[in-house]
This record gives C-alpha cells, sequence and structure tokens, in this order.
C-alpha cells in the first residue's frame, strides 16, 4: 500500500493550485492594495507556505477577492535604541517563578511591537513556488540501502560534474585557486566556493576538490584514503590561515553526505558563519571521519548513515518505493 502510495507521490508531484487570473495592477505597475488600512481583514487563509520560529516569520498563501496573495510575517529584530522606552513603559505579565528564576510575557506599546509584513499581490504560481518550503523527511541508508538504492540511482543521474573537471583542468575558475597540491592520489585544489563572493572573510566558505577522480562521497572511503583526507585536513588548514589569517579552530571542516556532486570535495566554513548544510543532518566533520576509517577501514561501507531529503527529490522517491521509508 505504502509503495503505491509512494509510486503515486513521486510520479506525480503535488501540483500548486492554480491561481484565479489575477486583476490588473495600477497604470504605473504599482500594487493596487490600498496603503494601511484593514485590507489583510479579508484575506482567505488557504494555506501556510513556510514558517519558522526560530526565524520567526510565517509565510501565507492566502485570497483577497479571488485573486491569489503571498504575506510574509516577519517579527522585526530588538533595536538598542528603543529598549529604554521599552523597559519604562511596558508592562510585564506574570507566568512563572522558581528559586531565582521567573519569566513574564512583556506587554510592550505598539509601535515597539509591528511585524514587518510584505505583501505580494496578485501573486503568480511561480511565487507560490518560490515560497513555499518542501517537507523533508530524515532517511536512514544501511550499506545494503546504498548498494541497492541509491548507488543505482547515483549512477542513472545526468547531474553534469564537468565544472569540477574545468577546475582541476584549469579551465575554469584558474585565478581564484587558494592552493594546489597536484599530486595524483592525495593532492587536491582549494578554492572559493561558488556561493562566496569573497568580500568578508566572516561567511568564508572554500571547497577543496580531491585530483583522484571515481571517489564519489563518502560511502567510498575505505582507510586507504587515510594520506588523501589527512593532507586535506593539513594543508587545507595552513592555506587558509596564510591567505586569511584565520586559523584551525575558527574553521568547520566537513562532507556533506549526501553531496549534490559526485566527486569527493570537502567544505571549509567559517565557524562563526551558519553555512547552508552545516548542520547534523548532512554534515561529517573531516577529523571524525579521518578517526571513524583509522578505528575500521570499512567503516563508511557498513554504517547505516542518516540524511535529510526534501520531497520531490528523486532519491527520496526510490527510498519511498522500496519501502525504506516511514513517510505517512
Ligand atoms: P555538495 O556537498 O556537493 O552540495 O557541495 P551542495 O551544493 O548542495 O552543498 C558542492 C559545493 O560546490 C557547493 O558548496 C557549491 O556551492 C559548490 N559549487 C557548485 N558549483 C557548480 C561550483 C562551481 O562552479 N564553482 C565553485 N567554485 N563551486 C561550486
Amino acid at each position: 500500500m505504502a509503495e503505491k502510495a509512494a509510486k503515486r507521490e513521486c510520479s506525480s508531484p503535488k501540483e500548486t493550485s492554480t491561481p484565479k487570473k489575477a486583476k490588473k495592477l495600477n497604470e504605473d505597475g504599482g500594487c493596487f492594495l490600498k496603503p494601511g488600512g484593514d485590507v489583510l481583514a479579508s484575506l482567505k487563509t488557504l494555506e501556510i507556505l513556510s514558517e519558522s520560529a526560530e526565524e520567526k516569520k510565517i509565510i501565507v498563501h492566502g485570497q483577497l477577492e479571488g485573486n491569489d496573495a503571498v504575506v510574509v510575517l516577519e517579527k522585526n529584530p530588538f533595536s538598542k535604541d528603543t529598549l529604554e522606552e521599552l523597559f519604562t513603559s511596558s508592562t510585564l505579565k506574570f507566568d512563572m517563578e522558581n528559586n531565582i528564576y521567573s519569566s513574564y510575557s512583556l506587554q510592550v506599546p505598539l509601535h515597539l511591537n509591528e511585524i514587518k509584513t510584505t505583501v505580494i499581490y496578485p501573486a503568480t504560481e511561480e511565487h507560490l513556488k518560490k515560497y513555499r518550503s518542501h517537507q523533508s523527511f530524515l532517511v536512514e541508508e544501511t550499506g545494503d540501502d546504498y548498494q541497492s538504492i541509491t548507488l543505482p540511482y547515483i549512477q542513472s543521474r545526468t547531474f553534469s560534474i564537468q565544472w569540477v573537471y574545468n577546475i582541476l583542468e584549469k579551465k575554469a575558475e584558474a585565478e581564484r585557486i587558494v592552493y594546489e597540491d597536484p599530486d595524483p592520489k592525495v593532492g587536491f585544489t582549494l578554492l572559493p566556493d561558488l556561493k562566496w563572493d569573497q568580500k568578508r572573510v566572516v561567511n568564508l566558505y572554500l571547497i577543496a576538490i580531491v585530483h583522484q577522480r571515481g571517489i564519489k562521497s563518502l560511502r567510498d572511503l575505505t582507510e586507504e584514503h587515510l594520506p588523501l583526507l589527512q593532507n586535506i585536513l593539513k594543508k587545507g588548514k595552513e592555506a587558509i590561515r596564510t591567505h586569511y589569517q584565520l586559523p584551525a579552530s575558527k574553521l568547520r571542516i566537513y562532507l556533506h553526505y549526501q553531496p549534490s556532486y559526485y566527486h569527493l570535495h570537502v567544505h571549509f566554513t567559517n565557524l562563526k558563519y551558519r553555512a547552508p548544510g552545516c548542520g547534523l543532518e548532512r554534515a561529517h566533520f573531516l577529523s571524525d571521519v579521518i578517526q571513524n576509517l583509522q578505528s575500521d577501514g570499512q567503516y563508511y561501507k557498513t554504517r547505516t548513515l542518516s540524511f535529510q531529503l526534501h520531497e520531490g527529490n528523486g532519491l527520496l522517491c526510490k527510498f519511498k518505493e522500496a519501502g525504506r521509508l516511514e513517510f505517512r
């Protein structure tokens, strides 16, 4: 049953609702919603496109006069400048106390509690797609799952890694290379990641791409790759210290599993920067990988590895079809 449902889901992903024919904008191309007032009072909420308790933000798909709208609500950050007014003109509503600890709701003047609101109206299908967050699932991939599900999937994909070869062969980004060890066995090229504009070291993001071809991911690593991994760790740290005056203790050095590109590479990011994909559900410290392989040379062949995949991802579909994912 679950497998049939998975097939249905994977072959026909849920479509977004088709918006009604949107009314014309004002002649100047601007929005015809009146500024101010209670226009959102008539918003019919259809769907929460995404929400984040951490960012204190919610994005709503609604309808106004039969047309689709996207409304982004975001609590404003605190400002040092209004703290004094906040303390002097608010009321504490008691919640609980225990010993030296107590908690309250602070009832503040309206103008200090405004919500940043962005309205897209009329919103198109593209807007809805852009703002809709996809459900994610944690996959627990055993060594056998890798062989029977993941590996065939990776091999059937046509996700090109030509950009990697272009870097290694200096056909692209040659001027951006920060460090290179040309050794064919343990060598690698270290350069700024596409995601880093190189303007500020605070969000430093480099990648080390190995010269050896055919190492797809963490799963392919065995004890024979220890010299390669140790070389990347040591020389990568040294190069970053030399170029950016950032010591190893300020770096997060890790591999992704699953990666997007199946040619082994290592991510070097500034510890201060919460780089996308640096969380537990995807990142593996290079130093841990080295230690795991030192304890057991076949560690990554046999271990169950967990990772997060989003709705619509092809590999997720394969796990669903194989009945290896509880998703309902
Ligand atoms: P990944 O772990 O395979 O997947 O990392 P992710 O992209 O989902 O994180 C590949 C890394 O290579 C990412 O950090 C990308 O930003 C980076 N990257 C991708 N491309 C296509 C390029 C490129 O053309 N040049 C450089 N310098 N970095 C790239």
